[in-house]
């Protein structure tokens, strides 16, 4: 299922982020880069083990990714050509600075799509799983990131939520109309 927002540059997709055909899949990874399960065992599945030689060469470079970060990998056997690897933050309940750190993995990851030149990126719902995020404020700041980025950037030109459930799905079409 596809829905396109007010703006063009913004689809909703219901479905497995590894099978988007999107320049680069958005990774809800953890800080030592090493995979895990969610989002980030589905992506290191299906993209192969390059995804993860990657990882731990960048390991050894920066020492893994703190919260809000974001870096770049080859998408190995995925459609997508790369996968950027973001790590949220964990929910706390709300006051340890978990909006902020939201909308870095949102904003960090669009400037390394952009810097790489790339035109598409698919994004999940970042900590909304394992992470225990709440969905609705999470589709909030995704929301408002992805607009405020896309509004003083040419690349990347569409960005993809691609949601897995249904409830994930009603609050992104909401924050969509509004
Ligand atoms: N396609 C699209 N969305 C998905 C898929 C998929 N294949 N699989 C899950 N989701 P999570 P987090 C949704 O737990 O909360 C890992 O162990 C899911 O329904 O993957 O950021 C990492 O290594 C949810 O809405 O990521 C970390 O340790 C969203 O993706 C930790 O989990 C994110 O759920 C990160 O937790």
């Amino acid at each position: 299922m596809s829905t396109n927002s007010s703006s063009d540059r913004i689809q909703l997709v219901q479905g497995d982020i590894t099978r988007q055909e999107v320049a680069a899949i958005v990774n809800a990874a953890n800080s030592s880069l090493l995979g895990g399960g969610g989002v980030d065992g589905a992506i290191h599945r299906a993209g192969g083990p390059v995804i993860l030689e990657e990882c731990r060469a960048i390991r050894a470079r920066q020492g893994g990714c703190k919260t809000g970060e974001a870096v770049i990998t080859t998408g190995g056997r995925l459609p997508a050509a790369h996968v950027i690897h973001t790590v949220g933050p964990v929910w706390h309940g709300g006051h340890r600075g978990e909006p902020e750190l939201l909308a870095n993995c949102y904003r960090n990851s669009l400037r390394l799509a952009a810097e790489h030149r790339l035109d598409s990126i698919a994004f999940p719902g970042i900590s909304t799983g394992i992470y225990g995020y709440p969905k609705k404020e999470a589709t909030v700041i995704a929301l408002q990131t992805v607009r405020a980025f896309l509004a003083q950037s040419p690349l990347p030109k569409t960005v993809v939520f691609v949601v897995f459930d249904d409830e994930s799905r009603r609050y992104y079409e909401q924050e969509l109309r509004s």
